[in-house]
Formats: C-alpha cells, sequence, structure tokens
C-alpha cells in the first residue's frame, strides 16, 4: 500500500523559505521549471510545479536533511552550515552532487568591539561563546587549543555578548551589518557557507531515470 503510494508520487524538492526558496527558483527556471503558487501568500506546505512530477515541499533550513535523509524528499537544498550540524558534512544516506553557490555567507567568530580577542586567546583566557552552530564551534576552538564553554542558543546570538551571556559568538555574516548594528566585530573567519543539492541515496538508485536529469539541470543552471 505505501510502496505503491510512494511509486507514484512525484518527485519532491524539500527547500526552505527566504534565500534558499529565493535563490533556487532562478536555477529551476534555468531548467524550465516554474513553481504555481507565490509563496508570499500562500500558507501551503506543498507546492507543485510546472513540471507533474516534481513538486516542492517547504520545511524549515534545518529540517532539509532529515526530509532528504528519511526519503521524505528525494532532494533539497541546505546550506553547509545545516548540514554540518546535522550529522558532521558528510550525512549517511545523503549524496551531495552539487555545490549550488547559492545564499553565501560566512561562518564567524564575533566579540564586541574593544574586546581584545587575540588577547584572551593567547592568555588562555576561558570564554563563553554563544551561538547555534555548535559542532562546528566546538571542532574550531579544539584544533586551536582554546578553552570554551559554549552556550548553545536558538537565534539572536548578536545579544549574548552585548547583556552579558557570552564574550563571544559564532553565528553567519553576509553583510555583516547585523554585526555592526549591535557593535560587534568578526574576529576569525571558520569557514565560507554556500548551499548543496542533497540526494536520498536509495531514490537516486531507485528514481534515477528522474532525478538524474534534475540534478543535470541544476548542474548546467549554475555553471551558467
Ligand atoms: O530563520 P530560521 O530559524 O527559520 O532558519 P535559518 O536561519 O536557518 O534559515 P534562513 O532561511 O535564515 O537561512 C538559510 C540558510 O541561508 C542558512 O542555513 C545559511 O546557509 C544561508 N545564509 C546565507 C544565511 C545568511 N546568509 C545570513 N546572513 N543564514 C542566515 N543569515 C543571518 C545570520 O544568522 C545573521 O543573523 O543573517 C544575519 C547576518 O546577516 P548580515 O547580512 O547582516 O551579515
Ligand atoms: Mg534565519
Amino acid at each position: 500500500m505505501i510502496a505503491a503510494a510512494e511509486g507514484r508520487r512525484p518527485i519532491t524538492l524539500a527547500l526552505s523559505k527566504g534565500r534558499i526558496f529565493d535563490e533556487t527558483l532562478p536555477l529551476l527556471a534555468e531548467a524550465g521549471i516554474t513553481v504555481n503558487e507565490d509563496l508570499g501568500s500562500t500558507r501551503k506546505l506543498i507546492i507543485s510545479t510546472s513540471d507533474p512530477d516534481l513538486r516542492i515541499i517547504i520545511v524549515r533550513a534545518s529540517d532539509v536533511p532529515t526530509y532528504v535523509q528519511y526519503g521524505a524528499a528525494d532532494l533539497g537544498v541546505a546550506g553547509k552550515d545545516v548540514l554540518y550540524e546535522h550529522e558532521g558534512i558528510h550525512p549517511a544516506g545523503l549524496y551531495q552532487p552539487l555545490d549550488l553557490e547559492i545564499a553565501r555567507c560566512r561562518l564567524s567568530v564575533a566579540v564586541p568591539a574593544g574586546f581584545d580577542y587575540e588577547a584572551a586567546v593567547y592568555q588562555g583566557a576561558r570564554l563563553r561563546v554563544a551561538t547555534k552552530y555548535v559542532e562546528a564551534a566546538r571542532e574550531h576552538f579544539a584544533a586551536k587549543g582554546v578553552h570554551v564553554d559554549i552556550i548553545k542558543l536558538y537565534g539572536s546570538m548578536e545579544l549574548a555578548p552585548l547583556v552579558g551571556l557570552a564574550d563571544a559568538i559564532v553565528d553567519l555574516v553576509s553583510t555583516g551589518s547585523t554585526l555592526r548594528a549591535n557593535h560587534l566585530v568578526a574576529v576569525e573567519d571558520i569557514m565560507s557557507i554556500s548551499s548543496r543539492l542533497i540526494v536520498n541515496q536509495a531514490a537516486l538508485k531507485t528514481r534515477r531515470e528522474r532525478i538524474q536529469p534534475l540534478i543535470d539541470a541544476f548542474r548546467r543552471a549554475v555553471a551558467d
């Protein structure tokens, strides 16, 4: 019963609302695929496209790898930051054929302007670091031999040093205006980030005739 329903369901692409959706649309358009809904006004979470055999599901950015890993979506688009926190940089069961080079930013360490980060590190101070990116932060400071207490937050990291919750933050930076507005400065880059196409490995085997052309179309769109 389930298998029969599965066999008929369209190829499913998981995207998150916001920059990933917005920056994936032009790549789909280059592949001749348009979306049948205005994401600004619809509350639908399953969106059909001009290709009757391709639908898009809208999920939280950090949930994209989970949907693809379990096969509820065949493909997805996820930031390197999200993949890293999900299960290390190469999560099991996920094939990552392509860097889409969209939603670019960097993962950086930032501190309040005037805080001498280099001196604190040099003196071996124990730093309190607030972040949503616990795995990447832990690995970064361990590799540097810096002792840190990581404080996990789910958002608005920039606030933490301003109210005494942390000495430093690890957060994504693109234009830098969020840091500037909160009198923070980036003192170290941990990694540069872009979004990857991720594919369920089992689906790629069983439905390769449908999925491979999509991967190829994305590859051509990125190359243009
Ligand atoms: O917002 P939500 O909690 O639902 O999830 P999310 O923040 O993970 O999703 P979303 O859509 O905001 O981000 C999706 C992906 O976009 C991330 O996983 C990154 O790979 C990528 N990306 C690229 C960014 C940024 N640039 C970015 N600037 N994600 C977040 N930001 C935030 C950053 O956290 C900081 O608060 O924007 C702020 C800094 O921006 P600037 O321009 O002021 O430097
Ligand atoms: Mg966000």
